[in-house]
């Protein structure tokens, strides 16, 4: 029997048949997926088979090829990943600039890393009624840096519902995941695009204090308009991804724009003459902020950090 996974709670797979059947169902044996190693083999999005046990719950014993998947850092196992969802047609980046500071380079990373596996990214500028004046400003500068690379930006209310409404079309027939900070108010959204969705959510200051997320696992949920939108754990960052430092630029739109008049083709636009990147930086054509997210994802694969998880 075939279905779609929709939630994931640890050891237990919630699979939403064809014909409309929720079944709890596990991970057979050692069923185990070729080329990533992550804590979760099969993830929220996944279309898998299942047969089904005599007590009702199910084995999952195939998964379908994924056409694309995002992947965090396991958040305490630096050498394995978790996959976030799969099989997404659109991912938003839930962003504050306050309460609590999303900074550029988490945004940068996130971006890179959804243009190595071919997501589409929209972000959501959240919690304008918190924003001093300052901030607005900031926020203002911030969507014109992004709105200019490529990417599309919208400015919420997520807890007076102020916004929404804009929102609704780029999400009717996709699969959306969203994703952001911990605290930046994904669960709040949900809430307010599915009525019945009632997930949990929690001030920010509870949140930080005790260093836990509300949001634990990933959910699907079905949008009354059509689709499904995911609701995912907070995350703090990504680690890099399994490439060459040549091919990094590729990954940041505006720096891949100038790196193609680089003297040399292998160039990584940190010490080589005639780095085109380098001088588009100098003269503001590429955000300083860019080019020191592009720069610090260099160094991590310098260190080899996380490099062995994905
Ligand atoms: N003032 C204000 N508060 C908001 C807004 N949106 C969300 N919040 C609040 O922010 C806090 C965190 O929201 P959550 O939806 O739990 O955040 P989350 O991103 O799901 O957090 P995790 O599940 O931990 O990743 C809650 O107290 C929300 O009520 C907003 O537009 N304005
Ligand atoms: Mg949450
Ligand atoms: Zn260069």
């Amino acid at each position: 029997m075939k279905g779609l996974v929709i939630k994931n709670t640890g050891s237990w797979y919630t699979v939403k048949t064809l014909d409309g059947h929720i079944v709890e169902s596990k991970v057979k044996g050692n069923f185990r997926l070729k080329g990533i190693r992550s804590t979760n083999p099969v993830a929220v999005g996944d279309h898998v088979e299942i047969t089904k046990n005599p007590e009702g719950t199910a084995l999952i014993t195939a998964i379908e090829d994924r056409k694309n998947y995002i992947i965090r850092k396991a958040p305490n196992l630096s050498k394995q990943s978790n996959i976030l969802a799969a099989n997404l047609d659109l991912a938003l980046l839930m962003v504050t600039v306050n309460y609590p500071v999303t900074s550029t380079t988490f945004i940068d990373r996130f971006l890179a890393g959804a243009e190595a596996y071919r997501v589409p990214v929209t972000l959501v500028f959240n919690k304008h009624d918190l924003l001093s004046d300052d901030e607005i400003h900031y926020q203002r500068m911030m969507m014109d840096l992004y709105d200019h690379i490529g990417y599309s930006c919208i400015e919420i209310q997520a807890k007076s519902g102020e916004g929404i409404e804009a929102l609704k079309p780029l999400l009717k027939d996709k699969v959306t995941l969203v994703s952001g900070n911990s605290g930046v108010g994904k669960s709040t959204l949900i809430n307010q695009l599915v009525p019945q969705a009632h997930l949990r959510t929690s001030e920010i200051s509870e949140a930080h204090n005790t260093g836990t997320h509300t949001t634990t696992f990933s959910e699907m949920l079905e949008l009354p308009e059509g689709g499904y939108i995911i609701d995912t754990p907070g995350i703090k960052g990504f680690g890099t991804f399994d490439i060459e430092p040549a091919e990094l630029s590729s990954y940041f739109r505006d720096i891949f724009e100038f790196s193609k008049q680089c003297r040399f083709s292998d160039c990584t636009h940190t010490n080589e003459p005639g780095c085109a990147v380098k001088k588009a930086v100098e003269e503001h054509y590429i955000a300083e902020s860019r080019y020191n997210s592009y720069l610090s994802m260099l160094e991590d694969k310098d260190e080899n950090k996380y490099r062995e998880a994905y």
